[in-house]
Parts: C-alpha cells; sequence; structure tokens
C-alpha cells in the first residue's frame, strides 16, 4: 500500500492525535492553524509541556519525504517558536523522539515543547 494510502486509513481509524485534531477527544487546545495543532501533554514532564503536531497524518520524522510532509514539520517548528514566544518561556526544549527505542509511544509526529526547569543533557 502506498504510503499515503496508510496514512489516511490510520487518520480514518484508531490515531489518537488525529481525534484530537478533529476534536473528537479533548484536549486542552493552547494553539491552532491549518496546518498545526498544540496542546498540553496528558503527562507533563515540565512545568510547560505542549506537543505540537501536525494537522495531517504523519507517523514519525522518517515520513518527512515530500514537500507537503516537510511544510507540515516546519509549520510545528515555527509554531512551537511562536508558542515559545507567547509564553515568554526564555529557555526551551524542543524534542520528537522517532521509533520505540527513542521513547516514541504515539505514532503521529509530535514535537515536544518543555520549560520551566533547568534541562541535563544528555537525555537518558
Ligand atoms: P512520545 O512518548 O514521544 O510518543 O510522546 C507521547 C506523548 O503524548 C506523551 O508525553 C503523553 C502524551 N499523550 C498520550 N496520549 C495523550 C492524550 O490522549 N492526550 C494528551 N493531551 N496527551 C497524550
Amino acid at each position: 500500500m502506498a504510503r499515503g494510502a496508510n496514512s489516511f486509513l490510520m487518520q480514518m481509524t484508531d490515531c489518537i492525535f488525529c481525534k484530537i485534531v478533529a476534536g473528537e477527544i479533548p484536549a486542552t487546545i493552547v494553539y491552532r492553524n491549518e496546518h498545526v495543532t498544540a496542546f498540553q501533554d496528558l503527562n507533563p514532564k515540565a512545568p510547560t509541556h505542549i506537543l505540537v503536531i501536525p494537522n495531517q497524518h504523519l507517523a514519525s520524522v522518517n515520513e518527512i519525504v515530500d514537500d507537503a510532509s516537510a511544510l507540515a514539520a516546519g509549520e510545528c517548528l515555527r509554531a512551537a517558536r511562536e508558542i515559545a514566544q507567547q509564553n515568554n518561556l526564555g529557555s526551551y526544549r524542543i524534542v520528537t523522539n522517532t521509533g520505540a527505542d527513542a521513547g516514541q509511544s504515539v505514532f503521529h509526529l509530535h514535537f515536544h515543547l518543555l520549560a520551566g526547569r533547568r534541562m541535563a543533557w544528555p537525555p537518558g
């Protein structure tokens, strides 16, 4: 099956973040435009923990393969920067886990925007 068709089917079925984009399950949405939705993480790992996701279903960074997906990913970073600015976040971290061994548990591309505490490096 072509990647696009697979992504479409996923969007239509069981992707929890697609359901948040569609308004089918609740989330505390903090930012939204035609490309991007951002909402509070359910299990925050920092005083500010916002997830920035493309409205288009992409499973992970591995699906940034063409102009449309690159635009969607870039718009997520632009939105993260705007959210950081609107919330006066001086320092912040943007993380995207790709694959289960890297810690990805939801297979809809998302960028964690974390701030409000001192961050350690390297991450665990
Ligand atoms: P990751 O492990 O990198 O795939 O991050 C997934 C994040 O998504 C994790 O921090 C928890 C969050 N999360 C999972 N399900 C929900 C949900 O239904 N609502 C919200 N707001 N966040 C969720």
